[in-house]
């Protein structure tokens, strides 16, 4: 069964509500955040006289106002919601002005000022690195042993592999909304993945416990990872002036304030060496990861694990050591971003591949091939695959005729002067789970009511993927009953408690879990009261389309009439479903285990042609075999592959995130920050579904579909290149994303020799 997104309709409609379309209460104040203006220093002065003597100022809060703790770091506690004697990044929130409109907020925040004495600031991962500004200690993942194995290479290969950063650009901003509750109470809406990480910080600042704090989200306008963790700022503040001044507050941010104070995905510098044997077995691998992990902590170590976890992407090798650093700089904290630093470690080892193709004059699929993962080979970490990338790879090549491709290709890049193409494969594989195992694991609360209408509650958060309405399949198919019958209600932390972040593409998969668990438990129920009226054995009867069968024909009841009559005899029509992934475990000492549920697999294949006069280029095509396992939303599961590709794309091709050596900004908007449009999308887009019906521990065999496809984009950046080498094969190119036209442009024509 696949149904329409259950949001269509409202989104179409302009129906749905965000945090921007819930009436506000009258009284309702509106809060601005003072970030500060300089990366780095001591403070020695913050000026808060003249915005406080403006019209319509009601207050401005400080570190000082704080009733409990100042602290709002997830992984490690090293961010204060306010500064309090330092600043480390430009917009790091130093005070909140409450005023009676959200203009006047904005408008006081720009008469405060702030004094400091200045600090060297940082902003190359690099250059914190040699000052020893770790967030965490290194970590190294480790497969047999690399330095010996490189001896033993044919083909030894070394370079630098950098990627950029990438604004999450959210269509709605960060936000939230508190208002006061009886008791000592407080009621904060927030556009948040992570309702649960909301309600624990809030509760810390306040100084009450979690009980007190009601969360409730009812959809996000995209969250990409934005609003895993940084989410919680602006309702801990919003929290922090409502609990204080006993009023609603509401703040929204503005789409610049967003780009400025929050963080990005981590930009990454890393340094490898690859080494093959005579028939292109990649022998060993050897890789540096520095990671620009902002001024806190905040998720950069899980990213940075999963960055290692990712360092080989498709490939098996046998001999691997993986390093990451963590490096502290004066930039916003970087944060989740789809894919959670495994496409920095997946864009480091194809740059590797590629850097040993070009030098071999082999194509970088040869080396890809031979390589691609197979099932019982080992990851570094000592999981072993269960591998589709053969699979995905072989009907790749075989449905889409890339030999053919890559002679037509060849043909149009010797008749044609100045447009030249370029093709790629890119193989990915992404392990689903947290990597953090206890967060694997979820809730759900169903309700069947009397007249047989059903309604659902989970932990899991509607940010447009279409997770609601996965849950509510799960439903209506253990019921058998039609959707309409069934409610998906708001992400509320007083119906579900202990929330994980909808995050790791592993959402529909746990809550789904804990529907399912929930509806098997009352369909149990309720078939043992149906062979009670009916008069016969449980195991006879069945549900089927909202009929109630006995040996498979329908009976005198239907669903609804069994609901009613069961619960005049006081059946349970509720449950509380719980799901904690089986099998999992890791042991971070040794860094080994077997941390994924199950891997995605896929394969795409990437065309460009590039106009080498300008250096702009345009993809004619992107065609993929994807690892879905069995979809049980084809359709949703596709939207998914086209946004996370185009996205990729837009990672690895023309989002471009500036610093300046201030650690200011410069791409503060979306006149200086391109992303991608319906113009950027691939001229041709083909997705193939590779379903399997191996068994695995999706919801439903159906494999999660969030993060993986943002990967194929990667294959974006080596198609740009192999049509920049098929113009000036002497072009020796960093390996530095995103590949923007000006850089297609210098690769055009450095070191260019001749006139082809
Ligand atoms: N968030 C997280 C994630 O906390 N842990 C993870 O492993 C993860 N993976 C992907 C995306 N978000
Ligand atoms: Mo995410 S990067 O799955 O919030």
């Amino acid at each position: 069964m696949s149904i329409k997104n259950i949001d269509s309709f409202t989104h179409t409609r302009g129906e749905s509500v965000y945090l921007d379309d819930i009436p506000v209460v009258n009284g309702t104040l509106y809060a601005c955040a003072y970030g500060s203006p300089f990366a780095h220093g001591k403070i020695l002065a913050l000026n808060l006289d003249e915005a406080l003597s403006m019209e319509g100022v009601v207050r401005i809060f400080t570190c000082k106002d704080i009733p409990g703790k100042n602290q709002i770091g997830g992984i490690i506690p090293d961010e204060p919601l306010l500064a309090d004697s330092a600043v480390h990044y430009i917009g790091m929130p130093v005070a909140l002005v409450v005023a009676v409109s959200a203009e006047l907020a904005a408008a006081a925040v720009k008469k405060i000022t702030l004094e400091i004495d200045k600090l060297h600031v940082i902003t190359d991962p690099r250059e914190a690195q040699q000052h020893g500004n770790l967030i965490v200690p290194p970590r190294t993942f480790r497969l047999g042993g690399s330095n010996s194995a490189f001896d033993n290479c044919e083909h030894v290969f070394e370079g630098t592999a950098d990627t950029n950063g990438q604004e999450h650009l959210y269509i709605e901003t960060q936000g939230a909304y508190a208002l006061p509750v009886e008791n000592g109470s407080i009621r904060v809406i927030s556009s948040t993945q992570g309702p649960t990480a909301v309600q624990k910080h809030t509760a810390e600042v306040l100084g009450i416990p979690m009980h007190r704090v009601e969360v409730d989200t009812t959809r996000l306008g995209g969250g990409f990872g934005g609003k895993e963790d940084q989410a919680t700022s602006w309702a801990a503040l919003c929290a922090l002036a409502c609990w204080i001044l006993k009023k609603p507050v509401k703040y929204s941010l503005h789409r610049m304030e967003d780009m400025r104070m929050t963080g990005k995905r981590h930009p990454y510098s890393s340094d490898f060496r690859i080494g093959l044997d005579k028939d292109l077995r990649i022998l060993s691998y050897e890789v540096s990861f520095y990671q620009n992990a902002g001024a806190a902590a905040d998720l950069s170590p899980a990213v940075l694990e999963r960055t290692l976890f990712h360092s080989t992407n498709s490939y098996h090798i046998p001999n691997v050591t993986a390093t990451a650093y963590s490096c502290r700089t004066n930039l916003p904290p970087n944060t989740a971003f789809r894919g959670f630093g495994g496409p920095q470690g997946m864009f480091v080892i194809e740059a590797a591949i590629a850097k040993a193709a070009e030098s071999l004059g082999v194509p970088a699929s040869a080396i890809q091939h031979k390589n691609l993962i197979k099932s019982g080979d080992e990851f570094p970490y000592g999981q072993l695959a269960e591998s589709e990338a053969h699979a995905c790879w072989k009907k790749a090549k075989s449905l889409y005729d890339t030999d053919k491709i890559c002679d037509e290709i060849r043909q149009f890049n010797s008749s044609n002067r100045f447009l030249k193409k370029g093709l790629s494969f890119m193989p990915i594989c992404f392990g689903i789970s947290f990597t953090k195992i206890l967060m694997n694991q979820a809730r759900a609360l169903v309700h069947v009511y009397l007249d047989g209408s059903v309604n659902i509650s989970t932990g899991a958060v509607e940010m447009g993927q279409g997770v609601n309405t996965k849950m509510l399949q799960v439903a209506a198919q253990v019921f058998s009953i039609s959707p309409q019958q069934i409610k998906v209600n708001s992400t509320n932390t007083y119906r579900i408690a202990n929330t994980s972040p909808s995050a790791a593409s592993a959402t529909a998969d746990l809550n789904g879990k804990a529907v399912l668990d929930a509806c098997e438990k009352i369909r149990e129920r309720l078939i043992l009261s149906a062979a009670e009226i009916l008069g016969c054995l449980p195991e006879a009867v069945s549900l089927k389309d909202g009929q109630v069968l006995i040996n498979g024909s329908p009976s005198s009841l239907t669903w609804n009439g069994l609901v009613n009559a069961s619960y005049l005899k006081r059946v349970n029509l509720s449950e509380h479903g719980h799901y904690a992934t089986p099998g999992i475990h890791f042991n971070s000492e040794k860094e080994k285990g077997h941390p994924f549920a199950y891997h995605v697999y896929g394969t795409a294949i990437t065309v460009v042609t590039v106009d080498c006069i300008r250096g702009t280029y345009e993809f004619d095509a992107v065609k993929l075999v994807h690892d879905f396992g069995t979809s049980m939303n084809p359709l949703i599961d596709k939207g998914q592959i086209e946004g996370g590709l185009v996205q990729g794309i837009g990672w690895m091709t023309m989002e471009e995130i500036i610093y300046d050596n201030e650690g200011k900004l410069r791409s503060n908007a979306l006149s200086t920050y391109k992303v991608p449009d319906i113009y950027s999308v691939p001229k041709e887009l083909d997705i193939h579904f590779l379903e399997t019906a191996k068994d695995n521990l999706a919801i439903f065999r159906s494999k999660a579909v969030g993060e993986p496809p943002l990967m194929y984009g990667i294959g974006a950046y080596f198609a740009l290149r192999n049509a920049i080498k098929a113009f000036n094969p002497n072009s020796d190119m960093a390996f530095s994303a995103p590949m923007t036209p000006e850089k297609v442009l210098m690769g055009l024509y450095a070191h260019k020799t001749g006139n082809r």
